[in-house]
């Protein structure tokens, strides 16, 4: 790509972040995604870095309104003047005395990025606003991953538990809705499943008024996944307190890979300001790295999420089986995980790399996280290619990624097969982390 397409990519993803914008931070896409969500705004805050790190540094303190009392961070944080039947009114998050006052919020978290999003946002900012940022944050980060440990991994086995798919961010990845489905069904969603009633569904749906419903969530994962959210709901959204029949409980392969990474920036950080993290906390840290190993399934090659009350491992690839490359696995791991990148494994097609391999019988080249390539996944593995060494591979990665964008614009997902644009067509994330992948060093901020 040309020094000139480059810089073209780079200033129509600062327009597609300026069009998103809503005052301290960016929506995920216009109509679509009102709100404001936990890792799409620490994506956007790296994103954002290269150009404008005080509204990186925003964005990020903006997540920080949603911060519950007991540590929590929500993946949603809801827009005061966006009138929404569906959403804000499934949580009714004021009902828990932990809950922010002054906002509604969603009562499940998100992958855990943030300490990596601060790590970056800070190391773009004059001293000073370094100092300040880091200073403010730390111990809301901390706080956060204190939450994770405490609430998640109650017995201490090294693996956090997510209690609902929205937690993943991987929404309709496969293993999750195979869960779901053989979750035990109360008789109305039995019958409105038989009837096909889910349909219904949709007219509290936002996201089918803007796009083919065939390339979204399918009604009947849609009503499983309300219905999961009411039974949490009734717990209190408490692990502790939710009983495994009739919970879906998983110990999460993206959330846990990518929360060694964030493990490791919270450590940067403290470093940075010479301040000395809780040696319990920091053994967690550590028992989380070798806990992935347990993920891993030796006669596949691969690995996978585990349900976290039969401990079997839920052996259906996807995409995130890459990210453990980011907790930095022994070197075996490494060469037999790049091996499956580039070979005939269905994860490189024209346009890698798919949710779902493209050669797997639960591949869908249109659906929702159930086959299409997103950037952010892309964007993650090749940091994690990166943290292990394998800079050829990571550089191919990249300008394929950045010819996908050139190729169909800031779309929020793609046909793995054709390259073409699904779902919202100026979505945040693809910008942000375009114009991260644009910087002439990646990581670096080159502007
Ligand atoms: C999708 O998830 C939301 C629910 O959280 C939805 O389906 O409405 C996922 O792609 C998730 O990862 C993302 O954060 C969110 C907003 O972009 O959309």
């Amino acid at each position: 790509m040309s020094p000139e397409d480059r810089e073209s990519l780079a200033r129509r993803a600062r327009q597609v972040l300026e069009r998103n914008r809503r005052g301290a931070w960016t929506c995920p896409a216009i109509g679509f995604y009102p709100h404001q969500w936990l890792w799409d705004s620490c994506f956007i805050a790296i994103g954002l870095a290269h150009d404008d790190p005080g509204r990186a540094a925003g964005e990020l303190r903006a997540l920080f309104r949603g911060q519950w009392a007991n540590g929590m961070l929500p993946h949603m944080i809801f827009a005061d003047d966006v009138r929404d039947v569906g959403s804000r009114r499934i949580w009714q998050s004021k009902k828990n005395p932990d809950a922010p006052r002054s906002v509604d919020t969603s009562c499940i978290t998100q992958p855990p990025i943030i300490a990596i999003a601060v790590a970056r946002v800070a190391r773009a900012l004059p001293d000073a606003d370094r100092r300040a940022l880091l200073d403010e944050l730390f111990p809301r980060l901390v706080a956060y991953h204190q939450w994770l440990y405490r609430e998640r991994d109650p017995h201490g086995r090294g693996l956090i538990t997510l209690i609902h798919p929205w937690e993943c961010g991987l929404d309709t990845t496969p293993p999750w809705m195979q869960q779901l489905r053989r979750m035990p069904r109360p008789w109305w969603l039995r019958a409105a499943l038989r009837l096909h009633l889910a349909r219904v569904a949709r007219f509290f749906r936002r996201d089918t008024r803007f796009a083919p419903a065939a390339e979204r969530t399918s009604d009947d994962d849609g009503l499983r996944m309300l219905v999961l959210v009411h039974r949490a709901g009734r717990h209190g959204f408490d692990l502790s307190r939710m009983p495994p029949r009739g919970s879906v409980l998983i110990e999460d392969l993206a959330f846990n890979a990518l929360l060694t990474a964030a493990n490791r920036s919270l450590e940067e950080i403290a470093r940075e300001l010479a301040l000395t993290l809780d040696p319990a906390l920091v053994r967690r840290f550590r028992a989380t790295e070798t806990a992935m190993e347990e993920l891993w399934d030796e006669r596949t090659g691969q690995y996978y999420s585990r349900n976290a009350v039969t401990g079997r491992l839920l052996k259906l690839p996807t995409v995130a089986t890459f990210l453990p490359l980011w907790a930095a696995p022994a070197p075996d791991r490494v060469t037999a995980l790049v091996e499956l990148l580039r070979d005939d494994s269905g994860y490189w097609p024209r346009y890698p790399v798919p949710s779902v391999p493209t050669d797997a019988h639960h591949f869908e080249v249109n659906r929702y996280w159930k086959g299409p390539t997103w950037v952010n996944m892309n964007w993650a593995i090749i940091q994690g290619l990166r943290a292990c060494g394998n800079e050829a591979i990571a550089g191919e990665l990249r300008a394929r990624t950045l010819g996908l964008v050139e190729h169909a614009g800031f779309a929020e997902y793609f046909s793995a097969l054709t390259g073409e644009g699904y779902g919202a067509p100026e979505f945040s994330w693809t910008a942000a982390l375009t114009r991260d992948l644009v910087a002439e060093d990646g990581a670096g901020y080159a502007s």
